[in-house]
């Protein structure tokens, strides 16, 4: 077992503690649920009666087990979109749940959903549109410090622990605003000031990660399309001119390999094709083969799968979205139900002393495999004793120390000798490769250049099975 003194010396940037936990979950789902549900709109403007949101069938518990059924492990609801409805009972506006025919008035949709996520085993967070197209406040200086951070403060005292908060970057222009029907614009520079917000994110729920176009904690991938750059870094370096909703698409995507923070990249996007319920789109639900090819290019490339599921007129997790959420969740659990490297004799080309390469194989992202400081480009054979067939590799850094590799690659042993099937550059808190489905002996790590000499913490060969037949069309 290697002690704390043995590790090699971190290389550049890190991640907090409350960012290795975030990198833990995965993938998680959003919740975008609103009177747009109710109103077949994207955008609310900000008029919208509370009278219309009345679920009248809505269960936290199925939205919650559905979730589950996906493996999904956490879920962030917007609590207020742009149009400005709060979804639990604020002092902060009128124009909340309270005046809604839900529950006569007495409804907490946050609170029931936080509580349910709580006792089936999920994390909760909060989406809170900074853009507040109904409040007569918006544009002044007591919309942020008032109505905006009040909310928040809400938000993160009375709904148990939240693990992210959701700035979004859509910011100002045309809405209801108390009845002035005007457009408002915003200097998306200062107006928020979003440093002192975040602060006291930090002050109410220290383990809480801020989400935005650029942090603090994680950040937008720069598309709302379903998949991470390749190479994805955990790091960028925030420029001066970068803001909320002011980014570069391009530098999200991708990160930065020498940035100056560690902000990974999260993956936003929907099971269907608008980010609310819309009867309209039921045919247009993504397929279990399509979730896992985003997930495969989300979390497979180093970033977290954040897949949005909105609930219905009547609060539920539509049944042709379930079904879909179901089977993946399913395959996903199959697929990698067994690591075929496990049992492996392993032989590498350096080991720290202290160190053993056997911590590749034993499920943690904790324990890894140290070489010594000069090595920067070792390689591990793997002889797996008998013939097994794969088609996903996997492969994690031990992030904790820092993303120290450039480049890396895994062969296969073939009757001619070894034959590359996968290479990448950003490895990270994860890399998965799908392969064409093969059957070897033996399997090479290499990594082929790093800045700092490499400590990986996981290696899995996966066998993938055929996807189950799923179509939209022939459920209800
Ligand atoms: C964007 C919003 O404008 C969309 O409506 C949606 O909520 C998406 C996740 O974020 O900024």
């Amino acid at each position: 077992m290697s002690t704390r003194n043995d590790l090699p010396a971190p290389y550049g940037p890190i991640p907090s503690p409350r960012q290795l936990k975030w990198h833990t979950l995965e993938t998680y789902a959003f919740l975008h649920f609103t009177t747009n549900t109710f109103t077949d709109k994207e955008w609310g403007y900000g008029d919208e009666s509370p009278s219309i949101l009345n679920p009248t069938q809505l269960s936290a518990k199925q939205i919650v087990s559905t979730l589950k059924s996906a493996g999904l492990k956490a879920a962030i609801l917007t609590c207020k979109h742009h149009d400005g409805f709060c979804l639990w009972p604020t002092k902060t506006t009128k124009h909340n749940i309270s005046a809604s025919p839900y529950k006569n008035g007495k409804g907490d949709i946050v609170g029931e959903l936080a509580r349910e996520c709580q006792k089936q085993g999920l994390k909760f967070g909060v989406y809170l549109s900074p853009w507040d197209r109904n409040s007569a406040l918006y544009g002044s200086p007591e919309y942020v410090t008032r109505i905006y951070r009040e909310q928040l403060r809400e938000l993160l005292t009375n709904y148990g622990p939240i693990f992210e908060t959701w700035h979004d970057g859509a910011n100002g222009g045309d809405g209801y605003y108390g009845g002035k029907r005007e457009s408002r614009q915003i200097d998306r520079t200062t107006y928020y000031d979003w440093p002192t917000t975040w602060q006291l994110i930090r002050e109410l729920q220290p383990d809480a990660c801020v989400w935005s176009d650029i942090g603090w904690d994680a950040r937008w991938v720069g598309t709302e399309r379903g998949f991470a750059g390749d190479p994805c870094w955990h790091t960028i370096t925030i420029g001066p001119k970068d803001g909320v909703g002011q980014m570069d698409e391009k530098k999200l995507l991708s990160g930065m390999r020498s940035g100056k923070s560690w902000i990974p990249a999260e993956v936003d996007f929907s099971i269907r094709p608008g980010w609310f319920w819309h009867e309209a789109q039921n045919k247009f639900v993504k397929s279990p083969a399509q979730l896992m090819t985003h997930y495969l290019e989300s979390v497979g490339r180093g970033a977290s799968m954040l897949l949005n599921v909105p609930p219905d007129r009547r609060g539920l997790v539509h049944e042709i979205d379930a079904s879909s959420l179901k089977v993946f969740g399913a395959h996903l659990k199959k697929t990698f139900a067994k690591n075929l490297a496990v049992g492996a004799k392993l032989t590498a080309s350096n080991t720290r002393p202290g160190s053993d390469p056997k911590h590749l194989l034993d499920g943690s992202w904790e324990t890894a495999w140290y070489v010594d400081d000069s090595v920067l480009t070792p390689e591990l054979t793997l002889e797996l004793g008998r013939p097994k067939t794969f088609n996903i590799i996997r492969l994690r850094e031990a992030i904790a120390l820092g993303q120290r590799i450039d480049e890396a690659a895994v062969d296969i042993w073939q009757s001619s000798g070894w034959v590359e099937v996968a290479k990448a550059q950003s490895i990270g808190s994860c890399r998965l490769w799908r392969i064409p489905q093969t059957t070897t002996t033996k399997v090479r790590i290499r990594v082929t250049k790093a800045a700092a000499c490499p400590a990986l913490s996981d290696f899995g060969l996966f066998l993938e099975p055929p996807m189950p037949t799923w179509s939209a069309v022939t459920l209800p």
